[in-house]
């Protein structure tokens, strides 16, 4: 058994650049995994956790209370490490800057989604916390600004998720492969469960909200009659699975093979998932783990972001199930 701990500390010379720094913050990010898991676990039976918080964040989402705590957590525990100069969340509007003489020296900005999926919460369904990490390029010794977060997914160092599910589970990459650490609660420690996860080539699991289906452009419309086909070559018809929780769709078909579609659609014409905090992470990952992650056209990493908010559609997950949807969007532009 390697714990978390031991697992970075062996890896750490991987990222010379990163001595320590990127161990800190992962650190970090851990302790509130602990604290999430702790909670959420609770939250049937502790009401000032659970249930709406009558606040809505900046998308226009009410916030579940374990939305805005999941968010204080990660910016209290990321504000005390001194690798990190900024935060920016799903939760908050702008970026925030950590504006201390030890924020303003430091190197690392985050972004986060800290509770995505948050409305499965109070019915028990899984949930997860998305993280990317860059290194900023603004001067050190000044505070960040926006440029440090307008980086093209490609320019990231590390990436993961936590999802809370049957168990709790830390899937990371710092850009040489993806490993996975299963917490053990008896014990309080992430132990390394999956390593060097390799994501199938192809699946049989496809995840769309069909529900949508008559608002989807031609080609994803076609790609899901493309996926109810019968064909025994191709393991078709392959399986339909949407948990609503990006993060458990997507780790399922981590391990398991298969693809995760958010496309645009009349309701949502740029898409409904952000590409700074769930789109960037999710595609470092999947490429890590030998998948692709693509707005049906581009390469999500490639996108240069213009605003801290901006959606993307998403087609991530098994190579050739990703390319067999993007060529239905090729052949079937709008
Ligand atoms: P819909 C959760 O709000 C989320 O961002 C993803 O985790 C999830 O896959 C998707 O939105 C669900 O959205 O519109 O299908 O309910």
């Amino acid at each position: 058994m390697k714990t978390l701990d031991e697992f970075i500390v062996e890896k750490q010379a991987e990222y010379p650049h990163a001595k320590g720094a990127l161990t800190g913050i992962l650190s970090s990010i851990r302790l509130v995994a602990k604290i999430i898991h702790r909670d959420i676990n609770r939250a049937g039976l502790t009401n000032n956790i659970l249930g709406i918080s009558g606040v809505e964040n900046i998308q226009g989402e009410t916030q579940m209370k374990l939305d805005i705590f999941a968010h204080e957590t990660m910016k209290k525990a990321l504000m005390a490490r001194e690798e990190v100069a900024g935060f920016a969340s799903e939760e908050e509007e702008n970026f925030v800057v950590f504006d201390t003489e030890r924020g303003r020296n430091a190197k690392y900005i985050i972004l986060t989604d800290p509770l995505d999926g948050s409305s499965n919460i109070d019915v028990n369904v899984a949930v997860g916390t998305i993280f990317s990490i860059y290194r900023r390029i603004s001067p050190i010794g000044t505070p960040v600004t926006l440029e440090d977060f307008m980086q093209p997914g490609n320019r990231q160092v590390a990436a993961g998720y936590v999802v809370y599910g049957s168990s709790t589970m830390l899937v990371y990459t710092t850009g040489n492969g993806v490993n996975g650490f299963t917490y053990d609660p008896s014990l309080g420690v992430f132990c390394l469960s999956h390593e060097n996860i390799q994501i199938p080539h192809s699946g049989k699991y496809y995840s769309i909200n069909e529900g949508q289906y008559l608002k989807f452009p031609q080609g994803v419309k076609k790609y899901i009659k493309y996926c109810q086909e019968e064909d025994k070559q191709t393991q078709r018809p392959y399986t339909s699975r949407y948990i609503g929780s990006l993060v458990s769709d997507f780790h399922r078909n981590m391990l398991k093979g298969g693809i995760y579609i958010y496309p645009q659609a009349t309701t949502y014409p740029q898409g409904k998932l952000r590409l700074l905090y769930e789109g960037n992470p999710m595609a470092f990952i999947a490429e890590q783990a030998g998948g692709i992650a693509s707005d049906g056209q581009q390469r999500i990493l490639d996108i240069q972001p213009t605003a801290l908010h901006q959606r993307t559609p998403l087609f991530i997950g098994s190579k050739e199930m990703v390319e067999k949807a993007q060529s239905f969007m090729r052949d079937y532009p709008e």
